[in-house]
């Protein structure tokens, strides 16, 4: 008779830890929910017009950036900042050398993210969004992004 008791303390106390335990798992449960950051992306987009898309001029491209700083060309390289640039019907001069200024070259050195096109021949044109530094030199590291489009008119 003088057992029970303590057979009942010792049921209880492993009920409590039992329970003290179930009531850690929600915490490790919510801590183990947190989202863990994704790899960051370093990239720039054409957010506008969509590719294939048919265009009337003007028209405007609109640009995005992700995981870089668009500032205003100062002739300086910084890292994780620069501007966007706009090669028209070409490749890519130079993976490492600063991009020129030519007529298919756009470099949008006042750090704008959008520009009104006009004065392209009616037909398909092929658009490359490069990002490059403040010296002008394409950033490995940003993921470019090519339009294609058909011009009417
Ligand atoms: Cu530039």
């Amino acid at each position: 008779m003088r057992r029970l008791p303590i057979l009942a303390v010792a049921t209880a106390v492993s009920f409590v830890s039992a329970c003290s335990g179930a009531d850690k798992a929600p915490v490790a449960d919510s801590v183990a929910a947190v989202p863990v950051a994704a790899p960051a992306v370093v990239a720039i987009g054409i957010a506008s017009p969509a590719e294939g898309d048919s265009v009337m001029q003007p028209f405007t491209i609109r640009l995005e950036a992700m995981g870089v700083e668009v500032v205003p060309a100062t002739g300086t390289a910084e890292p994780g900042k620069g501007h966007h640039h706009l090669i028209i019907d070409g490749d890519v001069p130079s993976d490492s050398l600063p991009l020129p200024a030519a007529p298919i070259v756009i470099h949008m050195g006042d750090a704008s993210t959008e520009r009104n096109i006009e004065g392209l021949k009616p037909g398909p044109h092929r658009i490359i969004a490069v990002f490059a530094d403040g010296a002008h030199v394409p950033m490995a590291s940003v993921k470019r992004d090519t339009l294609n489009i058909t011009v009417i008119k």
